[in-house]
C-alpha cells in the first residue's frame, strides 16, 4: 500500500483540481486543511511547501527516485500525478499529449486568473467599480465562449477522452450563477460539465472540505487575511 500523498488544500477550485484527481487516480491521500480566511497559508510550515502562500500544495513521501517531494501550483500537481501513475488522464506523448497541455494552460493562465478576478471585483472588493466588474464579467462570457467553440467539436477539451484539462476546468466552470452565467446559453459546455460532474470520482472530490466551505459575507477577518495588509506583507 503506497503512503498518502499529504494535501495542504481548501474547498476552493484550484483545490478541487487536486482532490478530483487524487479520486480519479484512486490513490491514497491525508487531507491537511489551510483555512485560507483564517491566514493558516502564512504559518511556516506551509511557506517552507510554497512562497507563493496559495493553496493547493502536496507532499509526496515516495516522490521521484524515492524521495519526499513537495509540489505546488495546481497545474504542476496535476501533471506531476498523472506521470507518477502513468494515467492516461495525462497522454504519454505526441500531438494528444501537447493538446492537453494546452487546454490545461488555457486553463491556468486564463479561466483561473480571469474568473477570479470577476470574483474578487463582482464579491469581494468593498466598492464596486463598474469598470472593473465589466471587464472581468467580458472576459469570463469570452471564455466560455472559447470553451463552447471547442466542445461543440470536441467531446472534452483536449479531444475525445477526458483528461487533466477537463479536470484543471471542471472545478471553474461549476456554480456558474456565481459569475452570472447562465449554461443554457452554452450548450456544449453544459453538456460537458454534466457528464463531468456525474463522474463518482468527481462527485467525491467536489465534497472534500465542504463542510468548511465559506458561507455568507466575507468577514473582515477574512478580507484583511486575503486581501489586505496581511496578504500584502513582506516576507
Ligand atoms: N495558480 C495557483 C493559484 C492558487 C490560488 O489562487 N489559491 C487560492 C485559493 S483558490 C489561495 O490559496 N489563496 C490564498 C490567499 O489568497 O492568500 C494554482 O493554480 O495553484
Amino acid at each position: 500500500m503506497p503512503q498518502p500523498i499529504r494535501v495542504h488544500t481548501w474547498p476552493t477550485p484550484n483545490g478541487h483540481k487536486v482532490h478530483i484527481m487524487l479520486e480519479e487516480l484512486g490513490l491514497p491521500y491525508e487531507v491537511v486543511p489551510v483555512n485560507i480566511g483564517q491566514g493558516e497559508q502564512f504559518r511556516p510550515e506551509f511557506l517552507a511547501l510554497t512562497p507563493n502562500h496559495r493553496i493547493p500544495a502536496i507532499e509526496d513521501p515516495d516522490g521521484p527516485d524515492g524521495q519526499p517531494f513537495a509540489l505546488f501550483e495546481s497545474g504542476a500537481i496535476l501533471i506531476y500525478l498523472a506521470e507518477k501513475t502513468g494515467s492516461a488522464l495525462l497522454p504519454a506523448a505526441g500531438a494528444a499529449r501537447h493538446r492537453c497541455l494546452q487546454w490545461l494552460m488555457f486553463q491556468m493562465g486564463g479561466v483561473g486568473p480571469m474568473f477570479g478576478q470577476y470574483n474578487h471585483f463582482a464579491a469581494y472588493a468593498p466598492e464596486k467599480i463598474p469598470y472593473a466588474i465589466e471587464r472581468y464579467a467580458n472576459e469570463v462570457a469570452r471564455l466560455h465562449r472559447v470553451m463552447e467553440k471547442r466542445l461543440a467539436e470536441s467531446a472534452y477539451l483536449a479531444g475525445p477522452d477526458y483528461s487533466i484539462a477537463d479536470i484543471a476546468t471542471f472545478p471553474w466552470v461549476r456554480n456558474p450563477d456565481r459569475r452570472g452565467i447562465d449554461l443554457s446559453d452554452y450548450p456544449a459546455v453544459k453538456r460537458w460539465h454534466d457528464a463531468i460532474a456525474a463522474r463518482p470520482a468527481v462527485r467525491r472530490g467536489v465534497e472534500v472540505l465542504s463542510e468548511r466551505q465559506r458561507r455568507g459575507p466575507i468577514s473582515d477577518t477574512e478580507r484583511e487575511n486575503m486581501f489586505g495588509r496581511t496578504q500584502f506583507a513582506v516576507r
